[in-house]
C-alpha cells in the first residue's frame, strides 16, 4: 500500500495544556489540523519496525473521524499493530491499562475529559508512552516545537475499518485489532480488590447509585458493579456513552453532578455515590447526604490502603499536585513513607511511579489512582471506597469523620471562576504576584503571611524543572492560598482558588468548608480585587 505524502501548513496554536491538545471541535475539524498535531506526535519518537500503538477515546463527537484517520497515519508512518478499543472506545486508565499490558509504544487517548462535547463542544488528543502514562513535558514541548514546522504528512488510502466488531484487520502491512478494552481492565480491577467482599456487601442490601454521566465509564460500570459485583441494574445511571454527553457537562462536581447530588441527598437517598468524567479518569465520592472532598479521599484511601488485597504489603509513598491538601502529607508521616508535591496534571507522577518511590498520587481535582496504572482512574476509586466500606462495615460519614478525629481536618474548598475574559484574569493574576513583595509578614484578621512564591517543581529523577505552577500565599499557622489558571480549557480563562487551613478541633469538624474558610475566601477576593476585575460576585463551580 504505498504511503502517501500530503502538503500540510504548520499551526501555530498546538501547544499541549494541563492534560493533552484541547480545542473546539469545529478547530479540530480545520483541514490538517488533526493530521498535523499527529505526525507532530509520530515525528517527535522513534517507531521501531514491531512498534504497537494503542488507540481509543470517549466516544465524543468526532471520536470516530479521528480514529480513522488515525489508524491511516500510523499504517503510513511504521506502526507494526494498532490495539484499537471497540467502536473506537477506550477510558484514560484503561488505555493505561492495555500500553502497560501489551507492552505498547504509546497511546493516543482522545479527549477533552470534562469539557463538554458535541458539535459545538471540544475534542482533544493526547500521546503517553510506553509506562501507560501522558507524556512528559519535554514530549509535549517537542511535539508543539514540531507542530509548528510541519509542512508534510503521511498516511495510506484505505477503507475504514469496521470498529464494531472484536478481531485482526489488515491495512497494508499494519495489523488493526479491535480489543474489548473493558474486559483487560475489569480484570486488573479484580486483581486489585476484595471482590467477595464487595459482593456480600451488595448482597446483604447496601445500595450504590453511580453516574457515568453519558460519557465512557458506563460500559465499564455495568460490567464490574453489576455483572461482576451483583449491584442492581438501577445502581448505575446515564450508563450509555452518547457523542455530546446527553448536553450536559461530565463534570463529577456537586455543580455538573447534580442529578446524583439531587438523589443522594434526598429522602431515602442509597448508601454511596459516586460519579466519573467524560474520559473515566475522575471520580466523585458521596456518601448519604455527605460529600468526601477529593483531597481527604486521597488521605482516606492511603491511611487504609492495607485493605484492599492489591495493597496489603503497604505503600511505598504518596505523591500529590501542589493545590490537593495536605491531608495526605499527614497519613504520609503516621506511616513514615514519602510524601511529594508536584505540579498540577498527571503527567508530573509518571516517573516517582517507575521508580517505585510512590504507590498512590491525588489531585484535588476528583483524580486519585496508583501505580497500577500511569493515569488516574476513576472507578478504581469507586472501588477503593467500596472496599474499605465493605471491610469497615461504617457509613462514608463515620468513616471521614474518624479519619478526621485521628489526624485532624484540612479544612478544604476550590472556587472556580469559569469563562472569565483573558484580559481580567491575566490581570488578577499580575497584580497578586506584584503584590508578594510587600506581603510577607503582614496581618489578616488571624492570618499572618509567611511566605509568597509562584510554585516551581524539580523532577527528583530526571532533574526537569517546571516554573510558573501557581501562586501561593503561606501563612504562618499552615493554612493557605493558591491562584492557578486552568490548562485545560478552550475559551476564556479559569481562575481556581484554592483554600485550606488545617482544624484539630472536632468540634468544628461537623460544620461545612464554606463556613470555616469565610476568613480565607475575604482575604483572596480583597488581594485580587475580584469582584471589580471580574465583575464577579460569585464562583461559577465551589468544591
Ligand atoms: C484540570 C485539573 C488537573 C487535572 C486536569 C486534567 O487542570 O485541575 O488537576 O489533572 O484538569 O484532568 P486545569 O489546568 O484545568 O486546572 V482531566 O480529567 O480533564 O484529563
Ligand atoms: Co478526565
Amino acid at each position: 500500500m504505498p504511503v502517501l505524502t500530503i502538503a500540510t501548513q504548520p499551526f501555530n496554536d498546538q501547544k499541549p495544556g494541563t492534560s493533552g491538545l484541547r480545542k473546539r471541535v469545529t478547530t479540530f475539524q480545520q483541514a490538517h489540523y488533526l493530521e498535523n498535531f499527529v505526525q507532530a506526535i509520530f515525528n517527535s519518537i522513534t517507531i521501531p519496525a514491531n512498534a504497537t500503538l494503542v488507540l481509543g477515546g470517549d466516544g465524543r463527537f468526532y471520536n470516530r473521524e479521528a480514529i480513522q484517520t488515525i489508524l491511516k497515519m500510523a499504517a503510513a508512518n511504521g506502526f507494526a499493530r494498532v490495539l484499537v478499543g471497540q467502536n473506537g472506545i477506550l477510558s484514560t486508565p484503561a488505555c493505561s491499562c492495555v500500553i502497560r499490558k501489551y507492552q505498547a509504544l504509546g497511546g493516543i487517548v482522545l479527549s477533552a475529559s470534562h469539557n463538554p462535547g458535541g458539535a459545538d463542544g471540544d475534542f482533544g488528543i493526547k500521546y503517553n508512552q510506553a509506562n501507560g502514562g501522558p507524556a512528559s513535558e519535554t514530549v509535549t514541548d517537542a511535539i508543539y516545537a514540531i507542530s509548528k514546522t510541519l509542512t508534510h504528512y503521511q498516511t495510506v488510502a484505505a477503507p475504514d475499518i469496521a470498529l464494531e466488531v472484536l478481531g485482526d484487520y489488515a491495512m497494508g502491512e499494519m495489523v488493526v485489532t479491535v480489543i474489548d478494552g473493558v474486559a483487560d481492565y475489569a480484570d486488573l480491577m479484580e486483581s486489585l480488590f476484595d471482590f467477595g467482599a464487595i459482593r456480600a456487601l451488595f448482597a446483604s442490601g447496601f445500595r450504590m447509585q453511580f453516574d457515568a454521566m453519558h460519557a465512557v465509564t458506563g460500559p465499564y460500570a455495568r460490567e464490574i458493579f453489576i455483572r461482576r459485583l451483583g449491584a442492581s441494574a438501577a445502581s448505575v445511571m446515564n450508563a450509555v456513552p452518547l457523542p455530546d454527553f446527553g448536553g450536559g457537562h461530565p463534570d463529577p462536581n456537586l455543580t455538573y453532578a447534580h442529578d446524583l447530588v439531587a438523589i443522594m441527598y434526598g429522602d431515602n437517598a442509597p448508601d454511596f455515590g459516586a460519579a466519573s468524567d467524560g474520559d473515566g479518569d475522575r471520580n466523585m465520592i458521596l456518601g448519604k447526604h455527605f460529600f468526601v472532598n477529593p483531597s481527604d479521599s486521597l488521605a482516606l484511601i492511603a491511611a487504609n490502603a492495607t485493605l484492599a488485597p492489591g495493597y496489603k504489603a503497604g505503600i511505598a509513598g504518596i505523591a500529590r499536585s501542589m493545590p490537593t491538601s495536605a491531608a495526605a502529607d499527614r497519613v504520609a508521616a503516621a506511616l513514615g513513607i514519602p510524601c511529594f508535591e508536584t505540579p498540577t496534571g498527571w503527567k508530573f507522577f509518571g516517573n516517582l511511579m517507575d521508580a517505585g518511590k510512590v504507590t498512590l498520587c491525588g489531585e484535588e481535582s476528583f483524580g486519585t489512582s496508583s501505580s497500577h496504572v500511569r493515569e488516574k482512574d476513576g472507578l478504581w476509586a469507586v472501588l477503593f471506597w467500596l472496599n474499605i466500606l465493605a471491610a469497615r462495615q461504617q457509613s462514608v460519614e463515620a468513616i471521614v469523620m474518624d479519619h478526621w478525629a485521628k489526624f485532624g481536618r484540612n479544612v478544604y474548598s476550590r472556587h472556580d471562576y469559569e469563562g472569565l475574559p483573558n484580559d481580567a484574569a491575566n490581570g488578577v493574576m499580575t497584580l497578586l504576584k506584584a503584590s508578594f513583595a510587600s506581603l510577607v509578614g503582614k496581618q489578616f484578621g488571624k492570618y499572618t503571611v509567611a511566605l509568597c512564591d509562584d510554585f516551581s517543581y524539580t523532577d527528583p529523577i530526571d532533574g526537569s524543572v517546571s516554573t510558573g505552577q501557581g501562586l501561593r500565599i503561606l501563612f504562618t499557622d499552615g493554612s493557605r492560598i493558591v491562584f492557578r489558571l486552568s490548562g485545560t480549557g478552550t475559551e476564556g480563562a479559569t481562575l481556581r482558588i484554592y483554600l485550606e487551613a488545617f482544624d484539630a478541633d472536632i468540634r468544628r469538624h461537623g460544620l461545612d468548608a464554606q463556613v470555616l474558610l469565610a476568613e480565607l475566601i475575604a482575604i483572596a477576593a480583597q488581594l485580587t480585587e475580584l469582584r471589580s476585575r471580574t465583575g464577579r460576585i460569585a464562583p461559577t463551580v465551589i468544591t
